[in-house]
């Protein structure tokens, strides 16, 4: 053997090694949901704005809308998702165990569920904060002022953990009332169990109209903890990873360019450098990840930009009527900013 073919088959070994070490099990999560024809999508069990069913079964919300966008990019049919709604202590075992894709389910960023339990965020959705509701007949003004209360939380949440160190570092007294399930927690507050309701303020604006009298409760305007949440996916997939993250990424840089539902079609034509690489006609950034040329064009003819679907499902115009606040994109003041297509 001379020396250039002994060369060429160390460097055909070498490429077989490193196809074998690229590509493991784990990493298949694209090919798995283009096999299947659909997301597997874990949820909130029924949280109003962000992933509620109605009367025929029939999916929406905020964090719905995540997994019909990623549908949406692979497939360009937003409907190629199979839900399953999972409460707040479960919904890290079963991405973990592969039974879902993605949890797209009002989840905080932590280093621990990242670390510990294997997983990574792949992106901050909603910018959200810890909050408490109350019945305007307890008089409380803010966060400070609840010694003595009995306070309703969900287990296996992060509010569980930052509601002891409220009340510890403020040295105030509470009595808890864990509950596994939202609508256990809601019922145990309507009916006089607990007298303060805490979750993240995005949540407790959809719990309140779950009350009997929702204009009989105000949510206090402290907020004691940040609350990143966002979607999550299983660690060593770095491609699934990608479209998860670029697919909300695609949704703001959609709302910065003032690319819609509306007007996606006359984006196609648009002769501005960034809307061509968003929309598909400049670049290869779609094919580059494992999908189509269009994947953003596709996303935002069928689901919005992230405007449009924060402002349907959850804004000042919605039932919800939440300010978009912190969550407006960057270049209006607020801290949604996605990094450039290019
Ligand atoms: N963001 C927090 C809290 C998430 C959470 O599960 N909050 C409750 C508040 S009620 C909820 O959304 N429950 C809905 C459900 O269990 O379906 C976390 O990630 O731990």
């Amino acid at each position: 053997m001379n020396s250039k073919s002994h060369t060429s088959v160390l460097a055909g070994l070498f490429c077989f090694a490193a196809a074998l070490t690229a590509s493991p099990a784990a990493a298949q999560t694209l090919k798995q949901v283009k096999d299947r024809g659909a997301v597997n999508c874990g949820v909130s069990e029924g949280l109003y704005g962000f992933s509620a069913r109605d009367d025929k079964g029939a999916w929406s919300g905020f964090d719905v809308d995540l997994c019909r966008a990623i549908a949406a990019a692979v497939f360009n049919d937003a409907s190629k998702v199979r839900y399953t709604p999972l409460d707040a202590s479960s919904r890290f075992k079963a991405l973990q165990s592969g039974s879902i894709d993605v949890l797209s389910r009002n989840t905080t960023w932590t280093m621990s569920r990242e670390i510990e339990l294997g997983l990574n965020f792949a992106a901050t959705n909603y910018y959200d904060g810890q909050g408490f509701l109350v019945p305007k007949t307890l008089k409380k003004d803010t966060a400070l002022d609840l010694d003595g209360t009995k306070v309703c939380v969900q287990s296996g949440t992060t509010t569980e953990l930052n509601l002891n160190d409220h009340f510890r570092t403020n040295k105030m007294k509470f009595e808890a009332v864990g509950t596994v399930t939202s609508d256990e927690a809601v019922k145990g507050y309507d009916s006089g169990r607990c007298n303060v309701f805490t979750a993240d303020v995005s949540q407790l604006f959809a719990i309140r109209l779950l009350l009997s009298k929702p204009d009989d409760h105000v949510i206090l305007p402290d907020v004691i903890s940040k609350e990143p949440l966002g979607p999550v996916v299983r660690q060593g997939d770095a491609q699934w990873h990608n479209v998860v993250k670029w697919v909300h990424f695609a949704m703001v840089n959609a709302e910065e360019l003032g690319v819609t539902m509306a007007n996606i079609d006359e984006a196609m034509k648009s002769a501005k450098p960034d809307v061509k690489r968003l929309v598909g006609n400049e670049g290869a950034y779609g094919e580059q990840l494992g999908l189509t040329k269009d994947w953003a064009a596709r996303i935002v003819r069928h689901v919005g930009n992230y405007g449009e679907v924060f402002e349907r499902n959850v804004g000042v115009g919605s039932k919800l009527g939440i300010p978009r606040g912190i969550n407006q994109l960057w270049s209006v003041g607020g801290i949604q900013y996605a990094p450039p297509i290019r």
